[in-house]
């Protein structure tokens, strides 16, 4: 059949120029997801196309996605990313994947044995937040998370990422050769320093003396990643096929903009993706903090609050004026003060910048979508500003909004009383809470009382309680699109 691999695509499509023979798979990456595919792949390409060197990457999707490497297989492994501004679409084929795995396709013996491989020198992730395994609020490892008590009880034939990680390293330690870099790509609040404690703590509970072999020889640098990518739909790669030339099941569509900050700590050696845009430095933190609050805090904001409102998709939240106003001052009132940034950053053109990102009307991104898994991302989000708020007495009532609109959304039932498809690891034991109380301002308590989302710090701090339950109560009485107006 006709694809991107045996065909002649249109003339205006950029091909990967270097010698995709010569690569190797130097890294392997967990989560071939819609990110990873318009983002590491695609600076990986474009340092490729720069230097020459022989950084290849081995894809694994450990959980879904088996259909994808199948499609990804049958194509030579490339595939499709446009870049869509407002005005124009740039389509480029990527290069940069040497092979893939998936554990139901291939075994789980077969993944842990590439991770072992010599050459690989990094392990990179796209697992989305609850593939750390963690406590959302404290990010330590939840012990009783049943992807880790399996992987404590059968270590050599893991499920989750981290017991992956963690017999990879031993099967290499073992064998006498150097551990590799595991590097996070996920919006988690000081991701590398997550990935490592909760991978020392698994190891700690498997192997003690193993773990001291890790925490002396691994390294888990931070990274800040950024770049809108909404989930592929049909009309998506509809659009992708009419621009390339033939089908791309594997095609993804993304906005131009993307900012890659990675704190220098490679174990093994690392690309030289600062050629493709990419940014070295010493301390990433205060970057992932203020794209966590500023972008991701307000776009929760817009998801809650938007969907409650009736908006589909991001864009469509920015033509109104209310959403817009309330989505800058969330940045600017409610998240910039919080945050610590290097001298001369400027915040303001940040928000403006980002406010623009949210309006680029080509990018179809759900509001549903950015809605899963608020139970993961509010902490990351919301927490630490809100804990600055209430340590200097300032207003907050973006974020109590915010959270408001959160609770009012994992009711599971919209404002014309349609049901909502509330997607989150914790939905179950959200939904019975909800449940219990109906649409009553008696849940605010109650939902801010579960200690793995908010510490009792926040959750029981009368102020907390009682700024939310008034945004709540807004929500009831007066509905989304007032309520956001009147902030
Ligand atoms: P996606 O839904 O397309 O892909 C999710 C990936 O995570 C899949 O490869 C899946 O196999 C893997 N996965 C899911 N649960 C897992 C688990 N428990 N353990 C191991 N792997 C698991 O999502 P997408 O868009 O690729 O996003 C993934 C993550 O990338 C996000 O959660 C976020 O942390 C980060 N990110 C996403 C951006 C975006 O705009 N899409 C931008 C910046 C970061
Ligand atoms: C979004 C992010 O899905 C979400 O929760 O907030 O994936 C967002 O699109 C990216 O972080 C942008 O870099």
């Amino acid at each position: 059949m006709k694809n991107i691999a045996n065909t002649t695509l249109n003339s205006d499509v950029s091909l990967p120029q270097y010698d995709r023979k010569t690569l190797k798979s130097r890294i392997v990456h967990l989560g071939f997801g819609a990110f990873h595919r318009a983002h590491q792949a695609l600076f990986t390409n474009e340092m490729l196309e720069k230097t020459g060197s022989d950084w290849g990457i081995c894809e694994v999707n450990l959980f879904g996605g088996e259909d994808l490497i199948e499609a990804l297989r049958l194509q030579d492994h490339l595939y499709t990313v446009a870049e869509k501004g407002a005005e124009k679409t740039d389509v480029k084929v990527i290069g940069s994947v040497t092979e893939s795995l998936h554990p139901e396709l291939d075994g789980i013996q077969a993944v842990l044995e590439k991770m072992a491989e010599p050459q690989v020198s990094i392990v990179s992730m796209t697992i989305t937040e609850k593939g750390y395994c963690a406590d959302p609020a404290t990010g330590t490892l939840d012990k009783n998370n049943p992807l880790v008590l399996a992987d404590l009880q059968t270590p050599e034939t893991p499920k989750s990422a981290l017991g992956y990680i963690v017999q990879a390293l031993k099967l290499r330690r073992d064998r006498g050769l150097a551990p590799f870099t595991v590097m996070s790509c996920d919006n988690v609040q000081e991701n590398g320093h997550v990935a490592k404690a909760a991978i020392l703590e698994f190891a700690q509970l498997s192997d003690p003396d193993f773990r001291d072999w890790i925490e002396t020889h691994v390294t888990f640098p931070c990274t800040m990643v950024d770049r809108i990518v909404p989930a592929a739909t049909p009309e998506t790669l509809a659009e992708i096929s009419t621009l390339l030339g033939c089908e791309d099941p594997c095609g993804i569509a993304c906005e131009p903009f993307r900012q890659w900050v990675i704190e220098d700590n490679f174990v093994a050696g690392r690309p030289e993706w600062d050629v493709a845009g990419a940014e070295f430095v010493e301390d990433v933190v205060p970057y992932e903090e203020m794209k966590l609050r500023m972008l991701n805090g307000s776009h929760s904001f817009l998801a809650y609050l938007g969907y409650l409102g009736g908006y589909d998709h991001i864009s469509d939240t920015m033509t109104d004026e209310g959403y817009r106003k309330a989505a800058f001052d969330m940045m600017m009132k409610a998240q910039a003060p919080s945050l610590n940034m290097p001298e001369g950053t400027d915040l303001n053109a940040y928000a403006t910048l980002l406010i623009d990102r949210f309006t680029n009307p080509s990018l179809k991104h759900r509001t549903w979508q950015i809605a899963m898994d608020g139970s993961q991302k509010i902490p990351q989000r919301m927490g630490g500003s809100l804990k600055y708020h209430l340590t200097n007495g300032s207003d907050f009532s973006w974020i109590a909004t915010a959270i408001a609109g959160w609770m009012r959304y994992v009711s599971g039932v919209d404002e014309a009383d349609n049901s909502i498809d509330v997607r989150d690891p914790m939905a179950d034991q959200l939904r019975a809470i909800c449940d219990q109380h109906g649409l009553n301002v008696s849940v605010v308590p109650a939902l801010l009382g579960v200690e793995a989302i908010f510490p009792a710090e926040l959750g029981q701090n009368p102020q907390v309680i009682e700024a939310v339950s008034r945004a709540y109560q807004s929500l009831l009485d007066n509905g989304a699109r007032a309520t956001v107006a009147a902030l």
